[in-house]
């Protein structure tokens, strides 16, 4: 996975780059993680795309619980938010972000009508954080005749689009931004979807913090999963005890290897070994 580490410099970077090339097109689309929608925000888009029409793309809905997914978009909408939520693996997503993009855009249509313009293919640019699948929604978007368009003006240098099987284009490089990181459940709830550099959170504190969640939201998982029998206090040493006495970690001697033990249930939670996760509720967040 590609990891990047960002310092002011490269926010700067980055956001000029998204801004650059806003002018020439008509609509972002802001793919979020559907198991933590607002930590995989980036905290500056508003300001940095202004009154440019926007798509809220919640994607990995697969991995996601789905009445959350539901709570999350009803929240949005709420909010005035235009949002979908989308799995990149499958087959049906274009036609679906086609059809909310022309809700979206159906003033502009309307208004190049009345001028008499042509119907023309909209353009749109994807933006995100690291790893929320941006290559992945592109390609699917493209399809099978991926082929760039190449040589469309765009207002400083040549843009070269994607193509896909609607009258919609997208740039061919998606916009790559910074994670709200300075906020500790934020990057907890990126380290623990392993969207940030394993090294940058101690990896004890991202699976404790994984575990107490669990035992919260969904202790049935944990039962199932490991036999983990609560205690009365929550102690997550007694349930790392119980995974590693269950799984065989143990170091000579007969100790638990904790370390293995980290490695083994971070693995499950990334890799739907628990089932489907959302990590951040409706509740959970102020936006
Ligand atoms: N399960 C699932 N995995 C996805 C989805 N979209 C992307 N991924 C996976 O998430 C990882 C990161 O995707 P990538 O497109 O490289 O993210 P980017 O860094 O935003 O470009 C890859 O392993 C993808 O296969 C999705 O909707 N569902
Ligand atoms: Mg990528």
């Amino acid at each position: 996975m590609k990891q990047i580490q960002w310092f002011p410099g490269h926010m700067a970077k980055a956001r000029r780059l998204v801004e650059e090339k806003l002018p020439i097109i008509d609509i972002v689309y802001e793919l979020l993680d559907s198991r933590i929608p607002e930590s995989s925000r980036n905290p500056m888009l508003d300001e940095i795309i202004k009154n440019k029409p926007r798509l809220v793309i919640l994607n990995k809905s697969d991995l996601a619980d789905e009445d959350q997914t539901q709570k999350w978009l009803k929240k949005y909408t709420k909010q005035g938010i235009n949002c979908v939520a989308i799995n990149s693996l499958t087959g049906n997503v274009l036609s679906i972000i086609y059809k909310k993009t022309l809700e979206i855009l159906k003033p502009l249509v309307e208004k190049e009508a009345k001028k008499g313009m042509q119907a023309r293919s909209y353009r749109a640019m994807v933006v995100g954080i690291p790893n929320v699948g941006k290559s992945q929604f592109i390609n699917n978007l493209a399809g099978k005749n991926k082929v760039k368009t190449g040589n469309l003006p765009g207002v400083t240098k040549i843009q070269s689009y994607i193509r896909t099987q609607k009258n919609l284009l997208l740039l061919d490089n998606p916009g790559i931004l910074w994670p709200k990181f300075e906020n500790e459940k934020v990057s907890l709830n990126l380290a623990l979807l392993g969207s940030i550099k394993d090294d940058i959170l101690p990896l004890d504190e991202v699976a404790i913090y994984g575990i107490k969640f669990l035992a919260d939201k969904y202790p049935g998982r944990l039962k199932e999963k490991y036999g983990v029998i609560f205690q009365k206090e929550f102690d997550p040493i007694n349930i790392m005890d119980q995974i590693g006495i269950r799984r065989g970690c143990r170091i000579s001697g007969g100790e638990i290897d904790y370390d293995r033990v980290i490695n083994l249930f971070l693995y499950d939670v990334r890799n739907l070994k628990l089932g489907r996760m959302t990590f951040e509720t409706v509740n959970d967040v102020e936006i």
